[in-house]
């Protein structure tokens, strides 16, 4: 059977993938052994079919797994920052030669279009290049001190290992953001992705450990795929990892951040999104049609950022559902590895089923179905995107639905519509298209949208790694991944005083003993 999967799929075997894979991986060349495990399978939402399975990490493997991360972590630490920024480097150019490949891998595992699994790829090596630069840039500052002949100044100093944990949207991406900047600044690191992306993360490790053996380095990167009730319960409460970076769901962040605050350990999270573009009556609307469906339906809805609500000023209302229904009636849904679909499978039947149920429940909070949510009849996990009316913000309207499910709400003044807006409990990505100056600025400004991301005339998705990433309220604490001074968060500040003077006087002039 795997050899019909290995000749329909020729990439897995560039990349490694094996019948059984191992699912722990302390450093170059030491794939924990598989015997004795359980097995996970990997699915593919086009059809079904199990593509691969895993060996799930036991505990043991997990201690295996961190050992070799500290120690790593000893001589990692020492390499001068530019340095490390040149095995980076080589790191992004390993990824471009697999950009093809990772890219159909991320489509067959979890199902978003080739074009999307390749642009997913794309922003690892992105970010790769970022932290390259950055590799020179790890800047602290340095004050006047209040002194004679002193001198202050600070420096960052790395952390240590640093645990990131991804979902299965972005099995590639999420992981590189934080992974390439955790490793500029001199931290090691171990990931645990997604049961439903495992496929992924085992291709991106063998990448991983060919670059760094060529360097002599070992386990600078490592993972763990395991169970959440085991091993990342136990990646949690471990001490020996001062930052957990995690995305998923709400709840499983509230769960991190109680774990690891507990034991005064950092966390970044990046969790829901309730992402909404307002439309105002001046809009573009060819622009934001298009950066609508984009938002919408990429991905089949399932990004952090995907588009969830439509705030539309009520003049323009009609207009926008009718343009929006045709532009959907055009997309086409079905095997995402074929270059001509524009919407692939969502990962599960799990996701088909929260979807319908949500679409079920409007009626009674007073929304309406006004265009698809019906299944596809084809093998795997196929449903047509689905847009709702919806009077404000109604409970549906303020759960994360995790599928191509999209909200049109109707307002009448600017005040209503940041109102809806921000009337959510998530806060993360956000748009406003309009040609007004007026509404843009207010839109940006202190009483306008409560977003970590606010764009104009640019819809939710899609951001580019040079900015920092992260939402407030329920999407997170304020913890950001990616580019501008994300990296601050995987180092530790250290303030330094010193004295070059015969004297010691004492800060806010204290005399003491004279
Ligand atoms: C996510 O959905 O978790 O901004 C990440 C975007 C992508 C990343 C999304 N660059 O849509």
């Amino acid at each position: 059977m795997f050899n019909e999967t290995l000749q329909k799929y020729s990439f897995l075997k560039d990349l490694g993938i094996e019948e059984v894979n191992s699912g722990a991986c302390s450093g170059v060349d030491t794939w924990l052994p598989t015997e004795g495990r359980d097995l996970l399978e990997s699915i593919s939402p086009i059809d079904g079919s199990v593509i691969a399975k895993v060996a799930l990490a036991t505990s043991e493997d997990y201690e295996n797994v961190i050992k070799a991360a500290q120690e790593e972590f000893q001589t990692w630490q020492m390499i001068p920052a530019p340095k490390r920024g040149l095995i980076i480097r080589d790191f992004g150019d390993e990824l471009r030669k697999y950009k093809d490949a990772l890219g159909q891998l991320i489509t067959l595992e979890m199902g978003k279009i080739v074009a999307e699994g390749k642009g997913e790829v794309q922003e690892a090596i992105d970010i790769s290049d970022f932290a390259v630069g950055l590799s020179r840039q790890l800047y602290g500052l340095t004050m006047k001190s209040e002194r004679v002949k002193h001198r202050m100044f600070e420096q960052y100093h790395p952390l240590g290992v640093v645990g990131i944990i991804t979902s299965f949207n972005f099995p590639v991406a999420v992981w590189s953001w934080n992974s390439m900047i955790a490793a500029v600044t001199g931290d090691t690191m171990v990931w645990k992705p997604s049961s439903q992306t495992p496929l992924c993360a085992i291709a991106v490790q063998k990448i991983a450990n060919r670059v760094m053996k060529r360097h002599g380095l070992k386990s600078v990167f490592t993972l763990v795929i395991g169970r959440g009730s085991e091993v990342g319960e136990k990646l949690l409460n471990d001490r020996r990892v001062p930052l957990i970076s995690a995305t998923g769901s709400t709840r499983m962040g509230v769960r991190v951040a109680e774990v690891v605050g507990k034991r005064l350990g950092r966390t970044i999270l990046e969790l829901g999104g309730n992402n909404a573009i307002i439309l105002m009556e001046d809009a573009n609307l060819d622009l934001a049609i298009r950066a609508i469906l984009f938002g919408a339906v990429g991905t089949a809805g399932q990004r952090c950022t995907t588009t969830r609500r439509i705030i539309v000023q009520r003049s323009i209302l009609k207009e926008v559902e009718e343009r929006l229904i045709k532009a959907y009636k055009q997309v086409t849904i079905g095997d995402p590895l074929d270059p001509h679909t524009v919407m692939g499978p969502v990962v599960s039947q799990q996701a088909i089923k929260d979807m319908l149920d949500a679409i079920n429940a409007l009626p009674p909070q007073g929304g309406k179905l006004i265009h698809g949510g019906e299944r596809v009849n084809r093998k795997g996990f196929y449903i047509t995107p689905a847009i709702a009316e919806a009077p404000g913000n109604i409970q549906m309207v303020c759960t994360e639905t995790f599928a191509p499910l999209l909200y049109i709400i109707p307002f009448d003044t600017i005040d209503e519509a940041i109102e809806l807006h921000n009337g959510v409990p998530q806060g993360l990505s956000s748009a406003i298209f309009t040609d007004s100056v007026k509404y843009s600025e207010r839109f940006l400004s202190t009483i306008g949208s409560d977003c970590g991301i606010a764009n104009v005339n640019i819809g939710t998705s899609g951001a580019e790694i040079g900015g920092a990433f992260g939402g407030h309220k329920d999407t997170g604490n304020g913890g950001v991944e990616a580019g501008s001074d994300a990296w601050k968060q995987y180092m530790k500040r250290q303030t330094s005083t010193i004295n070059w003077s015969d004297e010691l006087p004492l800060a806010q002039g204290i005399k003491f003993g004279e």
